[in-house]
């Protein structure tokens, strides 16, 4: 299991955590995502190292931006 920490802009309450986790949650090979709202860091629990460029997609289609790292 790989645990990898990102940066999200954008999100502001609730839905915007459950669309981000909902959109995240689909990419293959991931476990858990947990939204920090304050901090806007969103952990994902994946069996590999996901593709950087996937996950991004994955907030875009959300609705909101991964912050290079
Ligand atoms: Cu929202």
């Amino acid at each position: 299991m790989v645990n990898t920490t990102y940066q999200v802009q954008g999100m502001t309450c609730g839905h915007c955590v459950s669309s981000v986790s909902a959109e995240v949650g689909a990419i293959a090979g991931v476990r858990d995502v947990q939204v920090d709202l304050s901090t806007g860091q969103v952990t994902v629990s994946s069996d590999q190292p996901l593709d950087v460029a996937v996950v991004r997609a994955a907030v875009d289609e959300a609705g909101y931006d991964l912050v290079d790292a």
